[in-house]
């Protein structure tokens, strides 16, 4: 018999400020790197932007009252540095602020446990204007400044907060694919960044503990597992180097405080190796997270990929239209190529619930560490009909997941929440708004008129009836 799920488990869903919020210029706010970004022509799909979102920011109360007649256990949402800070740093701006502590409230008087995420990637503008934000040291004082007051402001309020939301991903679009703020193609500066992005990280990470805050504190990953295609042995060792290159890479630093062997030797081979100082190991080594998040949503198969005439990285699929992404990899090291074993979205993101137990027991086994999931779900078209969303594909998927979180805990995983991606429809970075996630539908028509409705989905029937079981259906 399979695991039951804790009594005080976590069952949640997620949202990320940018994504939702709108409001993009009110109460003060300052302007993030993604508020210009969406600016650039051709930067995101149909030139969609977040400047009203799904106006959360405005409905929040009508959000979070759909949220407690479902009976959701935990919200995760990030909150927006430019509200806090619009120069990145110096005065508070109390409306920002406030908003927050609106929010927060909202929640716990409707008993549902906040989830806050501190880095979303909408870095502000002024940072990086000042110093080129991650790609300068100073990142890692200014960071701390923002989690500190944050920190002060919702002690005790707060229980539970991710320092960095994907920094893998974030990293990746940002300086090597230029699909994401500052838009750059450059490996040595993206190993760099990624080193003070762990700096900072560690350093809000110890934040957290010295100042005794009640609760846990851990990073999100954007994890994907790397199977091999096949056992051709050159074939599972081009997996074990995107599992090095893609995975350990980023989980050794944040759980063991250093970085993989192989990792580096490649990096110093390749003239790609980052500049750090003594006390930077020190500082990694002494950050302990509570939790590990992970963003869960696919698995990748891997094939060699020979170092003269290898495939490079390529783009991912932004034209929700299956099977035009290409292959992609490092000459040398593993290119991803497509698996004939599981099912793909219309964005060609595979769909492998048996991935997801296996990443659990993968991080349970190096690491042992408890993990929050802290996303999964399925981005795709969805049709209102006669008033109703019938996302019975969405109820598949979800479901099968949970399956593999009870069949991972069973194998002596421990989760600690589950949090789909996304509450409401909201925007996807590349993707624009036909891409939806969420258990509200958020109409689009009717945008121009400011509507943009709520409109429940079958499978938000689907997750309040399987909260109210604690997870068994
Ligand atoms: C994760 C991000 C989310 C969200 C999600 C879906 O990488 O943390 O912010 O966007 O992916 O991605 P997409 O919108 O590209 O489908």
């Amino acid at each position: 018999k399979l695991k039951a799920f804790p009594k005080n488990f976590l069952w949640g869903s997620a949202s990320a400020a940018y994504q939702v919020e709108g409001a993009h210029d009110e109460d003060g706010k300052g302007l993030s790197v993604w508020d210009n970004f969406v600016r650039i022509p051709g930067k995101t799909f149909q030139g969609t932007t977040g400047d009203i979102a799904v106006d959360h920011y405005h409905r929040y109360k009508e959000d979070v009252a759909l949220m407690a007649e479902m009976g959701l256990k935990s919200y995760r949402f990030s909150i927006a540095w430019t509200r806090i800070f619009p120069e990145g740093r110096g005065e508070i701006n109390r409306k920002g602020l406030k908003f927050y502590t609106d929010l927060v409230d909202e929640l716990l008087a409707h008993d549902i446990e906040p989830v806050v995420t501190l880095y979303h990637w909408d870095l502000p503008q002024a940072l990086e204007d000042e110093y080129r934000g991650w790609e300068s040291r100073r990142i890692i004082e200014d960071f701390v400044n923002y989690a500190e007051t944050l920190f002060t402001a919702f002690k005790g309020k707060v229980k539970y907060w991710v320092s960095l939301n994907e920094q893998n991903i974030f990293t990746q679009h940002g300086w090597v694919l230029a699909t994401h703020p500052p838009g750059k193609v450059d490996m040595k500066l993206f190993y760099q960044v990624n080193h003070h992005a762990n700096l900072a990280n560690a350093a809000v990470i110890n934040k957290f503990h010295d100042m005794a805050m009640p609760g846990q504190i851990g990073p999100s990953f954007a994890y994907t597992p790397n199977y091999a295609i096949d056992a051709n042995p050159l074939n599972v060792l081009a997996a074990e180097n995107a599992e090095e290159m893609l995975a350990h890479f980023w989980m050794d630093v944040y759980c063991y405080g250093e970085y993989p062997i192989a990792a580096l030797s490649y990096l110093k081979e390749n003239d790609l190796m980052f500049e750090t100082e003594v006390s930077d190991f020190e500082l990694l080594k002494s950050a302990k997270p509570d939790f590990l998040g992970i963003n869960y949503y696919q698995t990748a198969a891997n094939a060699w990929n020979p170092k003269e005439g290898g495939v490079t990285l390529g783009k991912m699929n932004t034209t929700g239209v299956k099977g035009s992404g290409g292959e992609q990899g490092i000459p040398g090291l593993y290119k991803r190529v497509t698996n004939p074993a599981v099912e793909r979205t219309n964005w060609d993101w595979e769909i492998d619930p048996v991935g997801l137990r296996i990443a659990l027991r993968r991080i349970t086994s190096r690491y042992r560490i408890p993990v929050m999931i802290t996303e999964n779900g399925l981005g795709e078209y969805d049709k209102l009909e006669s008033g109703k969303v019938h996302d019975a594909y969405r109820i598949n998927y979800l479901e099968a997941h949970v399956k593999a979180i009870k069949e991972a805990m069973s194998d002596g995983a421990q989760v600690i929440g589950y949090h789909t991606w996304s509450y409401t429809d909201l925007l996807s970075w590349l993707n624009g708004y036909q891409k939806r996630y969420g258990f509200v539908y958020v109409d689009q028509d009717e945008r121009m008129e400011g509507s943009l409705k709520r409109i429940p989905k079958d499978s938000y029937y689907w997750y309040k009836s399987l909260i109210e079981n604690n997870g068994d259906y």
